[in-house]
C-alpha cells in the first residue's frame, strides 16, 4: 500500500523534526525579569505517533489517526535523575485529560514522552471522570507527591443538568514517576477544591497544603483566595486550620479568583511563589501569572506582592481553546539558580520562560505593590522619572 507507506514516512519525518527542534529566547532584549522562548516546548503534535496511529496496513490502510489529541498544557515539573521532567496534562479529542511524562536534557527543547501515559489508580467506588493539572512536589519525607484536580459529575445535579461537576484534589505518591500509589482525596470542609499544592517541607511536623476553596465548579463564589492548611497524615488527608493567606482584591489581576501554581521555591529571602490571577472582562475571563513571596519561617505571612502580573498572554498565546489564559503549575530551579517557568497558553500548548532566583527576588522585593488607584500609579511613574533625572 503505497499511500500507507508514504504517509508513514511523512508522519515520522515531521514528528522527528519537531521533537529535535532547538529552542531559543524569543526576544533580543527582554524586560530583565524573564525571557520567553520562541517555540512551545510541548504541543499536541509531540504526542508519540504510536499513541495515536495504528501502524497496521490491513487494519488501518489510510493510516488514520485513531486517538486524537486536542491539547497539551498545564504541566507539573521536576528535576529528576538529572533530567527536566514534565507531567503534562494531555487532553484527548474526547475532552478527557490524563497525565504523561515528558523529559528533556536541558529543559528548553528536545522533550520526548516516556513510553506510555501515566496510569493513575482510581478510588474504589468513586471513579474520576477527568484528571488534570498535577503539581509534582518532592517532599522532605522522601516521596514525590502528585496533587491534581479530580472532577466528577455532581451527584446533586438537577435533572437535565449535564454539566454540574464537583472538583477536588486527588493525591498520588511515587518514587519513580512510573508507579503511582493513590491516596484518599483531600478532605476539606471548605467546599470544592482546585489548585491544591503541597508545601515541600514539614511545618511543625505536619504537611502544609495550599488550597483554593470554591463554592462551585467554576465560580469560587464567596470562597476563593489561596488558603493554607495542615495535614497530619497523608494517608488520611484531613485539612485542618485552613485559612486564606492571599485573598481576592477589587481592581487587581486577581479580582475574581486566584490559585497557586507550582510549589514555592525556597530562597535565602523567603519562599518564592507563582500563582494565577483571574479577572473578568467583556471578552471573558483573563488569566495572568503573578509572583509573591512569603516569610521563610512563617509561611502564612505574605511579605512581598509586586503590583500586577508577571506574565500575561501575548501574541499567539492569546488564542486557543480557552483564550486569554496563561496558567502555570510547574517550574524548575537548577542547582545554579536558573528557574524555568513552564506555562501553558490558552489551555492549548506549553511554553517555557527562563529567569533566576536572583532575578525573581529582585522583582518581588523592588517592584512596588499595587497602589490600587490610577493616581497612585501615576505618582509611582513620576517618582521613577524624577529619580532617572539624577542619572
Ligand atoms: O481555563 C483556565 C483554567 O481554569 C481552571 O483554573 P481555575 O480553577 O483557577 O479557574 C482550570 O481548569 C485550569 O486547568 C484551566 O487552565
Amino acid at each position: 500500500n503505497a499511500l500507507f507507506l508514504q504517509r508513514k514516512e511523512n508522519l515520522w519525518s515531521e514528528y522527528n523534526a519537531l521533537i529535535t527542534r532547538s529552542n531559543h529566547p524569543s526576544e533580543k532584549c527582554s524586560n530583565g525579569i524573564f525571557s520567553r522562548f520562541k517555540n512551545p516546548v510541548i504541543t499536541r503534535n509531540h504526542i508519540p505517533l504510536n499513541w495515536r496511529y495504528h501502524f497496521n496496513v490491513s487494519q488501518n490502510p489510510y493510516l488514520m489517526e485513531r486517538v486524537g489529541i486536542n491539547a497539551t498544557f498545564n504541566a507539573g515539573a521536576l528535576l529528576f535523575n538529572g533530567k527536566y521532567v514534565l507531567c503534562v496534562r494531555v487532553e484527548a479529542n474526547n475532552r478527557k485529560s490524563f497525565f504523561a511524562i515528558a523529559e528533556s536534557p536541558n529543559g528548553i527543547d528536545n522533550f520526548t514522552f516516556w513510553d506510555a501515559p501515566c496510569v493513575i489508580p482510581s478510588i474504589e467506588g468513586n471513579p474520576d471522570t477527568n484528571l488534570y493539572d498535577m503539581r509534582l512536589i518532592a517532599h522532605q519525607d522522601g516521596w514525590i507527591y502528585g496533587i491534581f484536580c479530580t472532577e466528577r459529575k455532581d451527584p446533586h445535579a438537577a435533572p437535565g443538568d449535564t454539566s454540574a461537576a464537583v472538583a477536588n484534589a486527588g493525591i498520588v505518591r511515587t518514587k519513580d514517576l512510573r508507579h503511582f500509589e493513590r491516596l484518599p482525596d483531600l478532605i476539606s470542609t471548605s467546599g470544592q477544591q482546585r489548585n491544591v499544592v503541597l508545601h515541600p517541607e514539614f511545618i511543625d511536623g505536619k504537611y502544609a497544603v495550599y488550597t483554593r476553596p470554591q463554592d462551585g465548579f467554576i465560580d469560587v463564589g464567596s470562597g476563593g483566595g489561596i488558603g493554607l492548611g495542615y495535614i497530619k497524615d497523608m494517608l488520611n488527608p484531613v485539612v485542618e486550620e485552613e485559612s486564606i493567606i492571599f485573598g481576592k482584591t477589587y481592581h487587581t489581576v486577581y479580582e475574581l479568583k486566584n490559585g497557586l501554581g507550582p510549589a514555592p521555591i525556597k530562597t535565602s529571602k523567603g519562599w518564592l511563589h507563582l500563582a494565577h490571577g483571574v479577572r473578568n472582562t467583556a471578552a471573558g475571563l483573563r488569566y495572568t501569572l503573578y509572583a509573591f513571596m512569603t516569610d521563610l519561617h512563617d509561611i502564612k505571612k505574605v511579605t512581598h506582592i509586586p503590583a500586577g502580573h508577571l506574565m500575561a498572554p501575548e501574541g499567539k498565546e492569546r488564542v486557543g481553546d480557552v483564550s486569554n489564559v496563561l496558567f502555570s503549575n510547574g517550574w524548575i530551579v537548577d542547582p545554579n539558580g536558573r528557574i524555568l517557568i513552564y506555562y501553558a497558553s490558552s489551555d492549548s500548548r506549553l511554553h517555557v520562560a527562563e529567569t533566576s532566583v536572583e532575578q525573581l527576588i529582585d522583582y518581588v522585593e523592588n517592584t512596588a505593590s499595587d497602589s490600587l488607584t490610577s493616581t497612585g500609579t501615576v505618582e509611582e511613574i513620576i517618582r521613577l522619572i524624577e529619580s532617572n533625572a539624577q542619572e
